[in-house]
């Protein structure tokens, strides 16, 4: 069911990627862009932006340029997560890495060009929505990607390799690295469908928690999933001394963290009753997944 839900929204964003790069003034970089954004990745993200605009009755074209302004952001983290500076990742999403593909300069700059063209998205006067609520969206989508965000995630992440970290620690790193995106997802829905600051907050904070979630998972993977079924390589956190909650204090223990976070968020989304199926099926799908 989820699989399915998945790859129907997807489409729906890729489709809304390849008709805004269609209307743009060609460029050489528009290939890598192409490349390291559309046709691949599961756009979970997306997938959640819509969950929860069902919660608050938003209608999916309320949210398609946030859907693919976050899968900008988040191919992007990815291109550049690949290159040999960062993770050196040669395959990604069953492909070649960008830079594999395209080189090391057009990888980076195809990444530059789709964190700007987030923004271009949102701020696009096509997307009718009052400046207000872009104003907020666009701070903060700029927020959880800088140096407070991704970014600065990524970075305590790759200093963190073969250090001893705190649980406190890694978990602030991959709220970071990993959360901040989700939670920015759950935040421009609470503002685009207009709730007030309490409830804003506790979709912020769940969104935090789903991403923490997310990366236990993917943290998971990386020990017992397979390469073929991911689309990527896996079994290197260990070899890479990385900091994560499975390197810390096991697999077994690392599960039952991720076990009792999946049951904190669910039970936040209790009050909302039916309206939060869709979003919970996405949450059990985020720890059971083999992809
Ligand atoms: C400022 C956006 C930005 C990036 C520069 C390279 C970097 C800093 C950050 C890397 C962050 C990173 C790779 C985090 C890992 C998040 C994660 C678990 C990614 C896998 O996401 P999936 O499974 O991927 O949704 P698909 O391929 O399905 O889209």
């Amino acid at each position: 069911m989820v699989k399915r839900k998945l790859i129907k929204n997807a489409k729906k964003v890729d489709n809304f990627l390849i008709n805004y790069l269609k209307d743009q003034d060609k460029s050489l970089l528009i290939n890598p862009m192409k490349y390291g954004l559309i046709s691949g990745g599961k756009k979970i993200r997306s997938t959640i932006i819509f969950d929860v605009g069902k919660i608050f009755k938003l209608k999916q074209n309320k949210l398609i340029n946030i859907c693919a302004s976050v899968e900008c952001i988040h191919s992007y983290s990815l291109i550049h997560d690949d290159l040999p500076c960062m993770d050196n990742d040669k395959i990604r999403r069953g492909k070649p890495s960008t830079h594999v593909k395209f080189g090391e300069a057009s990888a980076v700059l195809a990444g530059n060009s789709l964190l700007t063209l987030a923004f271009e998205i949102i701020a696009d006067k096509k997307y009718l929505l009052n400046s207000k609520i872009k104003n907020e969206i666009i701070k903060s989508l700029a927020f959880c990607s800088g140096h407070t965000g991704i970014a600065g995630g990524q970075e305590l992440d790759l200093k963190f390799e073969n250090k001893k970290r705190s649980l406190n620690q890694i978990i602030n790193m991959q709220e970071k690295k990993t959360g901040k995106l989700f939670s920015f997802c759950l935040f421009a829905v609470g503002v685009v469908s207009k709730q007030n600051k309490k409830e804003i907050k506790n979709l912020t904070h769940i969104g935090e928690q789903i991403g923490l979630l997310f990366q236990l998972a993917d943290d998971f993977l990386d020990i017992k999933g397979s390469n073929r079924t991911l689309g990527k390589s896996t079994k290197k956190d260990r070899k890479k001394g990385k900091s994560t909650l499975v390197n810390l204090m096991g697999y077994e223990k690392a599960y039952m963290y991720a076990l009792n976070l999946k049951k904190k968020i669910l039970l936040k989304l209790e009050k909302h009753g039916k309206k939060a199926k869709d979003l919970n099926e996405t949450i059990e799908f985020i720890l059971g997944r083999n992809f």
